[in-house]
């Protein structure tokens, strides 16, 4: 057993880092301010080659792997977490599915450009009326000749307005099927963009299809298989999201420690009195469970072992603890936390979300539970 990263996967860390601390961190806080995406950090990832880290290079990838994959998503959300789920709602939830189940022209046209970073992807799964009950989805979809026609809504859509191409479900006789949808489909349309507490220079909108007519051709898998394909896509998702919740809980903790060694009360360094260094120790024990849970999860699936119980556990504990480090973060700052002029606020109110999308913590917690019972 080797706990240790590869060679390649250390470097990938170290370029994103780089690219994370340099380019994402001068402008997160007034992007988070302003809601603004900058669709720019999104295009420089692509030259980078971080857009198809996971891909082969023949799906015009850059040939790595699941755990340089969420290494680079927690190490851009240590800095900015909108940017890091960006990428992961990109690569997870829009690529994999298309990976996994496209056929070759449907990688030729849609995974490539993906992976390049050319098109940018997003996810339509959740509607109006299921959220949890993802199985209860109302948008129909119907054969005319040589289109699919759709009809529905699809709401909290990650990347939505700015993607080019989205994974959309509906249901049809045969049960749910998956589709790949452009932005310039006729009937497709961007709804209202939503107001957020966190993750705020990431958009997230309703989109609308009406009469949205979709080629026979972007059918992704059989009809019917939409549901399993939803739940597969969501078992790496969940992983990218611990990903992103271990990276806002790390970035919290190197904000906390700066700060305890600096800030002096009662004539010594805060950090060196065990009201606030218990709370470290205590923030970094359970970030490293994260990180173990996490890089197990991807790890597990890189070499093609079930990796569903393995992505639920990381995702619920990942996020518990990042909800958990972010508020004690805020705690050892005090008043200073409490405002935005140091970014640990901002840690917290971007820590929620990881407990509540891609399957709140009761889901998670649902999914481990029937799996350790099926044991
Ligand atoms: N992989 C493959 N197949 C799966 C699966 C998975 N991870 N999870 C369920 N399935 C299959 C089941 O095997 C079952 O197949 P059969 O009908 O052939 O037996 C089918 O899907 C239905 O499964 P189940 O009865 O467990 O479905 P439920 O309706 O009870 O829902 C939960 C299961 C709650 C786990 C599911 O609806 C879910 O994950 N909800 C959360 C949705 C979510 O994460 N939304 C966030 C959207 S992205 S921000």
């Amino acid at each position: 057993m080797d706990f240790l990263l590869s060679e390649d996967q250390q470097m990938i860390r170290k370029m994103v880092r780089d690219f994370a601390e340099n380019e994402v961190e001068p402008t997160a806080a007034e992007r988070d301010a302003e809601e603004r995406f900058d669709r720019s950090l999104f295009t420089q990832m692509a030259e980078l080659g971080f857009t198809g880290l996971p891909w082969p290079e023949a799906d015009g990838g850059a040939g790595s792997d699941f755990l340089s994959y969420v290494v680079a998503i927690e190490e851009l959300s240590r800095v900015c977490a909108s940017t890091g789920v960006t990428l992961s709602a990109h690569i997870s939830l829009a690529s994999w599915p298309i990976y996994k189940f496209g056929t070759e022209e449907q990688k030729e046209t849609y995974l490539k450009p993906l992976a390049r970073g050319d098109k940018l992807g997003a996810f339509g799964l959740t509607e109006p009326g299921s959220g949890s009950d993802a199985g209860a989805m109302k948008t129909t979809a119907v054969l005319e000749g040589e289109h699919y026609v759709l009809n529905g809504a699809k709401i909290f859509i990650t990347n939505g307005g700015e993607a080019d191409v989205y994974v959309v479900f509906a249901v049809m006789d045969a049960g749910p099927a998956a589709f790949i949808v452009e932005k310039d489909d006729p009937g497709f349309f961007v709804g209202k963009k939503e107001v957020k507490m966190g993750i705020r220079s990431s958009p997230t909108t309703e989109i609308r299809l009406e009469n949205c007519r979709v080629p026979k051709k972007n059918r992704l898998g059989e009809e019917g298989e939409g549901f399993k394909i939803a739940m597969q896509t969501l078992d790496g998702g969940r992983n990218g999201i611990a990903a992103q919740a271990l990276g806002i809980a790390q970035g919290a903790l190197d904000a906390a420690t700066a700060y305890a060694k600096e800030r002096k009360q009662f004539g010594k360094s805060i950090g060196g009195q065990q009201g606030i260094s218990f709370k470290l120790a205590d923030m970094a024990t359970k970030i490293e469970a994260s990180r173990l849970l996490t890089y197990q999860a991807a790890w597990r699936e890189q070499e093609g072992l079930d990796y569903g119980k393995a992505s639920a556990m990381s995702k619920l504990y990942a996020a518990d603890t990042a909800m958990e480090v972010t508020t004690e973060a805020v705690q050892v700052f005090g008043g200073y936390g409490y405002i935005r002029e140091y970014p640990v606020e901002r840690y917290m109110r971007d820590a929620k979300i990881t407990q509540i999308y891609e399957g709140t913590n009761e889901i998670q917690r649902l999914v481990i539970a029937k799996m350790v019972m099926a044991d």
